[in-house]
């Protein structure tokens, strides 16, 4: 980014050179490794260049370019145990990723509370307005391995850890409110039919292949969550304009031990925002670690985004009326029925200084609650809270895990569990058993006030089995209550969606098996993706209730529910040199201004000199700046420039791109040449908007509020001519 300081003199914004940490005077610098792993934080912070390297041992290091050798052309000898120690460690530096949600993306952050629920709960957390408390976040996808690619048409989890002074409390949830599967004994059966075949070890990070549909198609209960996975949910433009679901009802207990049903939401304040498809795939080519590289910009430029935490809270009577079971987690309440309530505000305001040590290490488990929150009787979610302690075991190699920085609660820890492997925390003293009378009084001792305590709840009797409630039945009313709450484009992309990913199932009677669900559910859309398979409406799948028409619910659109603005949004602007220099100024001013990002995208990485002299930066060499990468673009070449690149296939695609996707796209005059290179129709459409002078940058930015201009998918996409 480039601010003009005077005709010709630039300063390039965001590059200026940061100046190397200065080092202590050598008599406070740390003296002992020992010294430097107890400087506390989330990692241990090692400046390796105010000391001497040595080995883990701390043994000073004379030469650590070379091996030990009978000679100069070796052989190597096994005496050298710097070299053995170094591949050593080397050699166990990896961990199993986790066996779902691998690849992930974490930052830290603040919560705060704003409305107080002490009329509801004893969580202090949840008490005392103002109250800051430090929190983790982990943003994931589900099925791809660690180093698979952000765009992934999957589930995004949003795992949160609440560092309160009651201990940990973790709401690990999803940005989709509801599940796929209504009992933990199907989570592994559902995982192994999403991830790779296990003959071949493909696809990688995706649903569309046979194992996964022919699950699904085998799984009514499935296909609530399956209409949210086909639509733009799983294919969001960044996680900071993800809505975040607790999914399962949990309960709030207050000091008079009532307790109240809870479902928690987490509202970005960005809008909801998702990309399309088509930009998707591309997106993952250009730019795999697309969503990672927006949070980490954002939090680094100071953008920090926020999410307020919202609670649908009922009383058992309301549960009784609702028209499905609260505790299955194939089911959400609308927020029509029952309101979301606003309660804090989550900020990221910082990210990781080490990947390893946070995001990788930070160990999330639904059991961790604290005093005044407590579970439902929800199937799945009694399965996760086994899960998750056990993976950890499995993955950090140790019950020690929680002494980790990430992991360690920031309140004291006081009980007799000991030793283990890598044990960090070791407590002094005789007595490790309860009760003792060594000490003054025995302790660390319980404590029936101010511990948790399980809210006592009555059961009825009841026999045991192994059986799926009645009250579970009914799989696809919600399912069509998601579709119709839709708008038609959404219902499209949907169509779509379910188009391209049974289009990828080779089987045809599990593409026919697929379908024949969707007739209970929406028979146009059963019709629609249908006729875009080619193949006959099969009959409806057997459904256990009938489906019942529900109310739409606006809330469950994410264009109804849109930033509103441009704020925190990614404008390209394609140069050459030549271009206008007062459009740029005045796009780039109004642009800052809006609280909106620019990047510059040029013929050459070195930059242009526009018309008035003035050098820009750029930050993208075309064919490395795609305009997938942008939420809108400006084309600004001059003239020559545009003559210049009408034969560039890289320019070409920029422009074309940028007008499949529906982007709002602000362009000079110069800009027609490329325009007719790209093939875009010669009548511009109202998502174009001339620049003619820099007065008009404003008008432009107020265009691209909405977040694309939908009518023109009807132009570029045959599909769309129903609509
Ligand atoms: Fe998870 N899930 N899950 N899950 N899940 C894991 O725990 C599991 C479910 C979710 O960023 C694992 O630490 C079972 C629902 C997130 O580190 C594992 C069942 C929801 C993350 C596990 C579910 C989630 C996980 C793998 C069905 C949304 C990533 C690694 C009963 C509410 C957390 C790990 C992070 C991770 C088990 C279903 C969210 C294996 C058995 C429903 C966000 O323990």
């Amino acid at each position: 980014m480039v601010k003009k300081l005077s005709k010709g003199v630039v300063k390039v914004k965001g590059e200026t050179p940061k100046k190397a940490p200065e080092l202590p005077p050598a008599a406070d610098q740390p003296t002992s490794y020992a010294e430097l792993l107890g400087h506390g934080g989330e990692t241990h912070q090692i400046t390796t260049a105010a000391l001497t390297m040595t080995t883990q041992q701390g043994l000073p290091i004379a030469d650590g370019q070379n091996s030990l050798k009978a000679g100069p052309r070796g052989p190597i000898l096994l005496e050298d145990f710097i070299l053995r120690e170094k591949i050593f460690h080397f050699d166990h530096e990896r961990i199993p990723e986790r066996v779902v949600h691998a690849r992930g993306y974490g930052a830290h952050g603040v919560f705060e509370l704003t409305d107080s629920l002490a009329d509801f709960t004893t969580a202090d957390v949840l008490n005392t307005t103002g109250q800051q408390t430090e929190v983790f976040v982990r943003f994931s996808t589900v099925a791809g391995n660690k180093g698979s690619f952000d765009l992934a048409r999957d589930v995004r989890g949003f795992a949160v850890k609440l560092y309160t002074q009651q201990g940990n409390w973790d709401i690990v949830g999803n940005n989709i409110p509801v599940f796929f599967i209504q009992d933990a004994i199907k989570f592994p059966d559902l995982v192994h039919a999403v991830k790779d075949e296990p003959d071949r070890g493909f696809p990688q990070a995706q649903s569309a292949h046979d194992n996964f549909w022919d699950f699904a198609s085998l799984s009514p209960e499935a296909w609530h969550m399956i209409m949210w996975q086909m639509s733009d949910r799983t294919i969001p433009r960044s996680f900071r304009t993800m809505e975040g679901f607790g999914v399962h009802s949990f309960r709030l207990v207050n000091a008079a031990g009532k307790s109240t049903f809870v479902k928690f939401h987490w509202k970005p304040r960005q809008g909801l925002q998702s990309v399309l498809w088509n930009e998707a795939v591309k997106i993952n080519g250009a730019d795999p670690d697309f969503h990672r590289r927006d949070m980490w910009q954002a939090i680094e430029s100071g953008d920090f985004p926020q999410w307020e935490l919202g609670v649908q809270l009922f009383d058992q009577e309301t549960a009784d009326k609702l028209p499905f079971d609260h505790l299955d987690a194939t089911k959400l309440i609308p927020e029509e029925d029952i309101p979301v309530r606003i309660v804090g505000t989550m900020t990221l305001n910082r990210n990781v200084d080490n990947f390893f040590a946070n995001t990788e290490q930070v160990a999330f488990c639904t059991q961790n609650i604290v005093p005044g929150v407590d579970f439902s009787d929800d199937p799945l979610l009694h399965g996760r809270n086994f899960s998750y302690l056990d993976t950890q075991l499995k993955r950090l190699g140790s019950p020690n895990f929680t002494h980790l920085p990430i992991n360690a609660p920031r309140c004291p820890v006081m009980n007799f569990q000991q030793d283990g492997h890598m044990a960090m925390r070791n407590p002094v003293g005789r007595a490790n058993y309860e009760p003792n009378s060594w000490g003054a009084d025995g302790g660390p001792r319980e404590n029936p006030e101010m511990g948790f305590n399980s809210f006592a709840a009555e059961l009825p009797p009841t026999t045991k089995q192994r059986i799926r409630s009645e009250t579970f039945a009914d799989h696809y009313s919600q399912a069509r209550l998601f579709f119709t709450s839709q708008l038609p484009i959404e219902q499209k992309h949907i169509g779509d969606a379910l188009v391209f990913e049974l289009s990828k199932v080779e089987r045809v009677d599990i593409r026919a098996r697929a379908v024949s669900h969707l007739r209970n559910i929406d028979g146009g859309l059963a019709a629609t993706v249908a006729d875009g398979l080619g193949m006959a409406l099969p009959d409806a799948a057997k459904a256990a209730k009938p489906t019942q028409d529900l109310p739409p619910s606006p809330k469950l659109s994410i264009l109804a529910n849109g930033p509103g603005s441009f704020k925190g949004r990614r404008m390209g602007l394609f140069l050459t040199d030549g271009s206008d220099a007062d459009l740029f100024s005045g796009l780039t001013e109004a642009l800052d201004e809006g609280g909106a990002t620019w990047e510059v995208v040029a013929p050459k990485i070195g930059g242009v000199t526009l018309n008035d002299g003035t050098q820009v930066a750029a930050k993208h060499k075309i064919d490395g700046g795609p305009s997938i990468l942008f939420d809108a673009v400006a084309i600004l070449p001059s003239a020559e420039g545009a003559a210049m690149l009408a034969g560039d296939a890289a320019s070409k695609d920029f422009v074309s791109d940028a007008f499949g996707h529906c982007k709002f796209i602000g362009y000079v005059a110069e800009a027609q040449k490329l325009f007719d290179a790209a093939r875009i129709p010669a009548e511009l459409d109202a998502g174009f908007v001339l620049l003619a002078t820099a007065r008009d940058a404003a008008a432009f930015i107020r265009t691209c509020r909405d977040l694309r201009f939908w009518p023109r998918e009807v132009a570029v996409d045959m599909d769309a001519a129903s609509l």
